[in-house]
């Protein structure tokens, strides 16, 4: 999955595909480099980052989607129902919602469904990076969504442990450890820890969002290598070889299965990987 953010102040390329042209050509750029999904997003969700309202968001995301609808699957990165009916209508598939609140448009509507694991708001979250234990309760809540989403109709649906969502750095390596657990519950999980901060503060020291293309790529693998069906990255070239090696080292192919199990009607040859 390739993130194209439509925004001014994302974490790590805010303002840079602003414009609908700048952001179709990096989109398909991302398509030809080998994305299967491609990820639009007009609101932040950095920790702290200014809410945009649904008018902005819309029209920051929908002429970019209508424009790529024909070419690619199209998710939409919203948190708000009138957005992501909108970005449905005009082409997208796949609904990745970080307050995996909106499986009701996705039962109405058949698009697919990201259920991604956060406390609080974006605003609010990092008060929050309080667990007993974080992965039981990161797989409890999810699977909870994921039963609910399933009961009112949703065919496809991906559980996401987000990663950096009300998550300390320990948080995030604990989850990434023991990614088997949630990938045992059948659902197909999707990981999203590229450029995140964890990366450079475990690389010792902060690092630029730019300079942690090296921790994008060895936590993306590990995450394939342990069983999740699809990553979101913004360095999609670089993530989809080493993806590619990874379900090849892999001989069971996760990734295949998972897709299979997701019921997209879409399939991955066991060998190309997803990402
Ligand atoms: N991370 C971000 C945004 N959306 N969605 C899912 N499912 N999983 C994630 O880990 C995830 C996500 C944050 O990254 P980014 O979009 O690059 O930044 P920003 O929110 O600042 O636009």
């Amino acid at each position: 999955m390739g993130v194209l953010n439509v925004t001014p102040d994302s974490f790590s390329d805010g303002g840079r595909w602003l414009d609908p042209d700048a952001a179709l050509a990096h989109a398909r750029q991302m398509i030809a480099d080998g994305a299967d999904v491609i990820d639009v997003g007009g609101e932040s969700t950095r920790p702290g980052a200014t809410p945009v309202d649904a008018a902005e968001e819309m029209r920051r995301v929908l002429p970019v989607i209508e424009a790529l609808a024909g070419e690619t699957v199209v998710s939409v990165d919203t948190r708000k129902e009138e957005v992501a009916r909108a970005a449905l209508a005009a082409g997208a598939s796949l609904i990745n919602d970080v307050s995996a609140t909106l499986w009701p448009v996705a039962a109405e509507t058949g698009a697919g469904w990201v259920a991604m694991h956060m406390k609080g708001d974006p605003a609010t979250m990092q008060r929050y990076a309080d667990y007993g234990d974080v992965v039981t309760e990161v797989r409890d809540y999810l699977v909870g969504r994921a039963e609910k989403a399933r009961a009112a109709g949703v065919e496809e649906i991906w559980v996401d442990p987000g990663i950096g969502f009300a998550k300390t750095a320990e948080h995030n390596l604990t989850l990434l450890k023991h990614l088997d657990v949630l990938v045992s519950t059948g659902w197909p999980v999707l990981v999203g820890t590229s450029r995140k901060s964890f990366l450079g503060r475990v690389a010792g020291g902060s690092l630029t969002a730019a300079d942690r293309l090296e921790g994008t790529v060895a936590t993306s693998t590990w995450a394939i290598t342990r069983g999740a069906a699809m990553v979101r990255v913004h360095d999609v070239k670089p993530v989809v070889m080493a993806a590619r090696l990874a379900d090849q080292t892999v001989s069971a192919g996760p990734a295949a299965a998972a897709w299979e199990r997701a019921g997209t009607g879409r399939s991955v040859t066991v060998g190309e990987g997803a990402a």
